[in-house]
């Protein structure tokens, strides 16, 4: 009998959601992956992911060019003030809502990137979710201060 009146619940909220916009779309944008400056260490990526219709987990970030990527919070322990970053499995990202990859926040972690985003200005990502929705994402690449990736540091480096 609850069954029922939930299952009713949740077709009157859809339908309602339908008249008053377009059903939201599960979208990767403004992706950005600012280059190491340091060869070996990791190079940041930040995003906004767009919820879509249902709530959803972003499982796992990849990319061709990589050789690892991971997925990070920025945690700060109330009683020492201390900084740390913290691997996340998965990311919540809630129907409708804009989750913001960002500096200073969560972001994403990129080890080895190769030749070839520096050659091109842009990396291709994948975004996996617990939907099974896969989004190819091409990040713009630049270095820290903002300005394009420099080819030559890769060659020598
Ligand atoms: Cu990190």
């Amino acid at each position: 009998m609850n069954r029922h009146i939930c299952t009713f619940s949740a077709a009157v909220a859809a339908l309602l959601l339908g008249a008053c916009g377009p059903t939201p779309q599960l979208k990767v944008k403004e992706a950005t992956l600012t280059l190491s400056p340091v060869d070996n260490n990791p190079s940041a990526m930040h995003f906004n992911v767009y919820g879509g219709p249902e709530d959803v987990y972003l499982l796992r970030v990849s990319s061709p060019s990589a050789v690892r990527v991971e997925m990070h919070d920025v945690t700060m322990d109330a009683k020492t003030g201390a900084v740390a970053m913290t691997p996340m499995d998965r990311v919540p990202i809630p129907s409708g809502e804009k989750v913001a990859f960002k500096k200073g926040g969560k972001h994403v972690m990129i080890w080895g990137v190769n030749v070839i985003p520096r050659r091109l200005g842009v990396i291709e990502t994948e975004f996996l979710f617990s939907n099974n929705a896969r989004i190819l994402v091409r990040a713009r690449v630049q270095e820290i201060d903002g300005s394009d990736p420099d080819e030559k540091k890769a060659i020598d480096g």
